[in-house]
């Protein structure tokens, strides 16, 4: 992990998530103001359009950004954000004429996700089967994360286009429940699927994600060794040093954006198991809401301090 960091001063207001596009441009989604905004390689930050529709409050608004898979050819960028009575996805065209970008009329894809002021999940990202991961939140309703038909406190599993996907095991969208506020999703090399989520006031979590697994809540959290709930491979006591949302996974090695706990944590992974966290940049940079590998094998961390947000820029390590 290198100790020097670059800063990029770009003139950001709650940056939730980015992506990027296969020229080396990033787009950048901003919870509260609903834009999304480019900024190509070595450039600045430009606004590309305001996502219709957005109710921004409390901890929701634009949230997570994926690109297609087959980006190169449907020019597909997959969002989630908090609309008036929900919590949705949606997906826009991102049309380039002459270098320049600009946005299609958004079609939602997936509606119906309880929102609510906090717990609102909203990390979204295809998986190494196409498939689209959704991590939502118990949106403050404790009955829930529980029931597989309900889809609050869940990781779903959609197709490209909005349904459930083949295979989940409750022949719904649901792949995995019992979860309370998932914000980070990602995929080691073996393929196996781990998120973060956020524990209560204890236990913070990193766990290995499998279909129909139980996490828990908001019967249990961590780690309690119960038959019925599937443990955290990683638990932090307490979520003023953790808070995670943003999740990346290179090699072996996890790394996760902490809000509360102003640090970046990297997990080793060993097969199905996790080592000791280490922190990294602990309160130098204030609270980090994701981690996303750049083109150059490098990282994004983006802040959300608001005054106003930057990223720093990790360069790959030699
Ligand atoms: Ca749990």
């Amino acid at each position: 992990m290198p100790d020097a960091a670059e800063r990029l001063e770009l003139q950001l207001d709650i940056p939730w998530s980015a992506v990027f596009l296969p020229d080396g441009t990033a787009i950048i989604s901003e919870r509260n103001t609903a834009l999304l905004k480019t900024v190509p390689a070595g450039g600045r930050d430009v606004t590309l359009g305001e996502v219709p529709g957005v109710a921004a409050a409390g901890e929701g608004g634009l949230l997570g950004l994926a690109l297609s898979p087959a980006f190169a050819a449907d020019r597909y960028l997959y969002m989630y954000f908090t609309a008036r009575e929900d919590n949705r996805i949606a997906r826009v065209r991102v049309q380039e004429s002459g270098g320049a970008l600009s946005l299609d009329e958004p079609e939602p894809i997936f509606t119906g996700i309880p929102k609510a002021n906090t717990h609102n999940g909203g990390r979204i990202r295809f998986g190494p089967d196409g498939f689209l991961y959704v991590g939502t939140g118990d949106s403050q309703r404790r009955d829930q994360p529980q029931d597989p038909q309900a889809l609050g406190g869940k990781i779903l599993r959609l197709t490209p286009d909005g349904g459930p996907a083949p295979g989940n095991p409750f022949g719904n969208a649901v792949y995995s429940l019992g979860h309370r506020n998932v914000q980070g999703l990602a995929w080691d090399s073996a393929g196996r699927l781990w998120a973060s989520e956020f524990g209560p006031d204890v236990n913070d979590e990193l766990n290995l994600v499998v279909p129909a697994g139980n996490y828990g809540w908001p019967a249990v959290t961590g780690a309690p060794g119960r038959p019925e709930f599937q443990d955290a491979k990683v638990v932090w006591p307490s979520t003023a040093e953790s808070s995670p949302s943003g999740l990346e996974i290179v090699g072996s090695t996890a790394y996760l954006g902490a809000l509360r706990g102003q640090r970046l944590w990297t997990v080793p992974l060993e097969g199905a198991e996790a080592g000791t966290p280490v922190a990294h940049f602990t309160r130098q940079f204030g609270r980090i809401r994701d981690v996303v590998r750049t083109p150059e094998g490098g990282f994004w961390l983006l802040t959300n301090n608001e005054n106003p947000d930057f990223v720093l820029v990790l360069p790959p390590s030699p």
